[in-house]
């Protein structure tokens, strides 16, 4: 009997081998351990053998139903685990897959380089409304209604003496009027000009303003922290030109310029073949914006700055078209 027992067990172990079909092993589990299964008809025969054979015939037999029955039970759990991993995509063998993950524009790159390098001369930086009133954007800064210097800048004008910023220099007065004196701050923005667009023309694009305003402040003050912050933005020294520029609102005031970077000074369609590229007006605050902010101008002084931010981008990365910048051209910007 139990080469009979040990026979049906080799032959089941034989049969089972290939099997991944759920209902192929439930119909050879009716055949090894169902009601007429030889393991069932042994079982039978015990209570015929003789008495003393009968306790060990009957432990054989139950030893290879509970053998059998354990080959079944670990198939059976097999069997369905392969049937529910095909029943999903996920494989926990595959290689894990990056997610395409964005990354800051340029632009943004260079307005915090520029900030970290004004905050290191502690200066604070400021945020203000891009929808502005006539008040803050001109009339406070000197340029009262007939004032001709409003033309320089072709404004998006709204219903009610309401506008887009033409400049961050709105932020001039306004701030003077929350913190008075003594100001240190930038005020980096975007801002709108209602004009034609060319390879460094916007029609909305970014300023970074600067106002200080303390005892004493003058021109040379100016000149060094222009030249502190554009050696700390390039790191190297960049050339630039200082020339008369009129702003009603800075008296002296002055365009700083910088060397083309493009071309390198020799001319190119960014620099409209001049080799400089306007990049920073600037001067000392006139008495009349003090004034509308609340400092008396015997006491204090001030310079204020509107740098082109938008342009520094482009002299920092060599970009050829002010256009790419607000393209979102992904090819354009995955470059950064
Ligand atoms: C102004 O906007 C003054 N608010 C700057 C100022 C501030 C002067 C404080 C004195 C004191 P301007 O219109 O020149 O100035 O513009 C400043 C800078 O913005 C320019 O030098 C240039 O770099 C940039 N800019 C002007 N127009 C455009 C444009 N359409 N596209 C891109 N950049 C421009």
């Amino acid at each position: 009997m139990e080469e009979d027992l040990k026979k049906i067990k080799d032959k089941l172990v034989q049969e089972i081998k290939d099997v991944s079909d759920s209902q192929f092993l439930a119909q050879l589990k009716t055949k090894y351990l169902g009601r007429k299964s030889e393991l069932a008809r042994f079982l039978k025969e015990v209570k015929n053998l003789a008495e003393e054979e009968r306790p060990r015939a009957g432990q054989l037999v139950n030893e290879v139903k509970k053998e059998l029955g354990d080959i079944f039970a670990s198939l059976e759990k097999a069997v369905k685990e392969k049937k529910a991993a095909a029943e999903t995509d996920f494989d926990p063998t595959m290689p894990g897959r990056r997610n395409a993950v964005g990354h800051l524009h340029p632009s943004t790159i260079v307005q915090y380089e520029v900030e970290e390098a004004f905050k290191q001369m502690g200066f604070m930086v400021y945020d203000g409304p891009q929808l502005e009133s006539d008040y803050y954007n001109f009339t406070a800064l000197n340029t009262p209604a007939d004032h001709p210097a409003r033309d320089s800048q072709d404004t998006f004008w709204l219903e009610g003496g309401w506008l887009l910023r033409s400049q961050t220099s709105n932020l001039q007065v306004r701030m003077l009027e929350k913190y008075g004196a003594p100001f240190r701050g930038i005020f980096p923005g975007r801002v709108f000009r209602n004009e034609a667009t060319d390879a460094s023309h916007e029609h909305t694009f970014y300023q970074l303003e600067g106002l200080m305003v303390d005892k004493d402040i003058n021109i040379g003050n100016l000149i060094a922290t222009m030249q502190a912050f554009l050696s700390l933005v390039f790191s190297k020294d960049v050339a630039v030109r200082l020339r008369p520029g009129f702003f009603p609102f800075v008296e002296p005031g002055f365009e700083m310029d910088i060397k083309c970077l493009i071309c390198d000074g020799a001319g190119c369609s960014v620099c409209k073949q001049s080799g400089w590229l306007e990049l920073m007006p600037c001067g000392l605050v006139h008495p009349e914006v003090l004034k509308a902010g609340g400092i008396d101008p015997a006491n204090y002084s001030g310079f204020a700055f509107g740098l082109g931010l938008t342009r520094l981008v482009m002299m920092k990365y060599r970009i050829n078209d002010i256009r790419l910048l607000s393209s979102g051209d992904l090819r354009f910007l995955k470059q950064f």
